[in-house]
């Protein structure tokens, strides 16, 4: 994998005095981008193709930019306001938008390069041709010339594959207003929903992508090597201690967090997503630590259990226990072409309720311990934490290519205990394979 660089003296900024952009790309082929979006045209081989990446919200920095996790993959640009649009083949580029060559097919569209934008927000990749060349799109263009380009195109070809708006609130989101726009343009026009094609492509993930996310894990295991020494020396310490050790690693090891760290004691591990992370911890009590790292795009995603001062109770070693088997029994059993997501937490239920444990429910009455397994077991997990979670196809067997969580717990609020075990897994041929350290056998090795 070689790290595409800008070079100094670039026509860019050559032209107009502006510092060099940064690299497109992060460290990843332009062959691997080239060939998604192959895929993508493969399948809609009649369709215009067109995705937004995200814009910058103007005038505040409240929570930093991000792109678009889809806009990436297919393009490995992170500048604000970009489009991408794909035309078919043998559609002649040159309808749309004129002195094009007529035999262009991969559209890259960029804001134009400004000094005043740029003293804020530093240097960008600009519309042109140094773009072209550290991207291998074909042609990149002003984004200004955007809807003019699409709007010369729908006439010739009014067809388009977009990914659609999807979900509660999803008339604010830009893809409604893309798709607004465009049937404003081309009244005419059909539309087709990619994104179950997307979620396709993007939950096999190639070498380069599983080399990624073995780092991401790798650093979320050190975060949790830095949780576990604070609560091993956590009576009368904070959560947010917890969290600061996390955070710490993480921010040294050029990773951010993927999501707000869980950090919960006592009662609050009970609590499946808790984030406050504000409350004293006590000699005893368990802690249930949540996190993941966000690095070079790709997210990790690991939960461990500690005891607050190192030794597990006998009921907390019991539980721990039962969480434990119940994981390695599902990544152990694993059928390639048979399991699919839904049947990796039956597969766990299963496990529970065979246990001898009995825990006492919300109604004070004793039941088998899949009781206290309210969430799944299992989801994808790349460039998006819940990796194309509206769009996957639950029912489908893992393959191949695919990573995954397998993430079980038991959650007891009326014993103040909650433990959950979750570690990162790439399906291959031979089974499950844990991207970080392996979880241990032996429950006395966790807390
Ligand atoms: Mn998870």
């Amino acid at each position: 994998m070689t790290p595409v660089t800008s070079s100094a003296g670039s026509p860019q900024s050559e032209v107009n005095g502006l510092l060099p952009p940064p690299a497109p790309l992060d460290g990843f082929t332009q062959q691997e981008f080239a060939r998604r979006r192959a895929g993508l045209r493969q399948r809609y081989p009649g369709d215009i193709i067109i995705l937004q990446g995200n814009v910058e919200s103007p005038g505040s920095n409240v929570l930093p930019y991000r792109q678009n996790p889809t806009f990436f993959y297919y393009t490995g640009v992170d500048t604000p306001g970009a489009a991408m649009v794909l035309l078919p083949g043998g559609f002649s580029a040159a309808t749309g938008f004129r002195g094009l060559q007529p035999n262009l097919q991969e559209f890259l569209f960029l804001p134009d390069r400004s000094v005043v934008a740029e003293t804020w927000t530093g240097p960008k990749l600009g519309p042109g041709s140094l773009t072209e060349e550290l991207t291998g799109f074909q042609k990149c263009l002003s984004a200004s010339a955007l809807w003019s380009a699409v709007t010369g195109w729908l006439k010739q070809c009014p067809r388009v594959a977009l990914t659609a708006p999807f979900g509660a609130g999803s008339n604010v989101t830009p893809e409604f207003q893309l798709l607004n726009r465009l049937r404003e343009i081309a009244p005419v026009a059909s539309f087709q929903d990619i994104s179950a094609t997307v979620a396709s492509q993007r939950i096999i993930k190639s070498p380069a992508e599983i080399e990624r996310m073995e780092r991401a894990a790798s650093v979320t295991m050190a975060a949790q090597q830095a949780a576990r020494t604070v609560i091993h020396n956590g009576d009368g310490r904070n959560e947010c201690e917890v969290e600061a050790a996390v955070m710490k690693a993480f921010y040294s090891r050029g990773a951010a967090a993927a999501f707000a760290p869980i950090v919960g004691s006592g009662e609050r591990a009970t609590v499946l997503h808790y984030d406050q992370n504000n409350q004293p911890m006590s000699q005893g009590s368990t802690v249930v630590v949540d996190i993941g790292a966000l690095l070079g795009h790709y997210c990790g995603d690991i939960t461990r259990t500690y005891a607050v001062g190192g030794q597990w109770s006998p009921r907390q070693r019991d539980i721990a226990a039962l969480v434990l088997a119940a994981h390695h029994h599902v990544v152990d059993n694993f059928k390639l072409g048979e399991d699919t997501v839904e049947t990796l937490a039956e597969k766990c239920k299963a496990f529970y309720r065979e246990s001898s444990l009995r825990a006492c429910g919300p109604a004070g009455t004793e039941t088998t311990m899949d009781t206290f397994l309210p969430h799944g077991i299992s989801h994808h997990l790349g460039l998006d934490v819940h990796d194309v979670h509206s769009s996957v196809n639950w029912a489908q067997p893992l393959a191949p290519g695919c990573v995954v969580t397998v993430e079980p717990g038991l959650y007891l609020p009326r014993e103040a205990i909650g433990v959950r075990l979750e570690n990162d897994y790439l399906i291959t041929d031979e089974g499950m394979r844990s991207l970080a350290e392996p979880l241990p056998r032996d429950v006395d090795e966790l807390p």
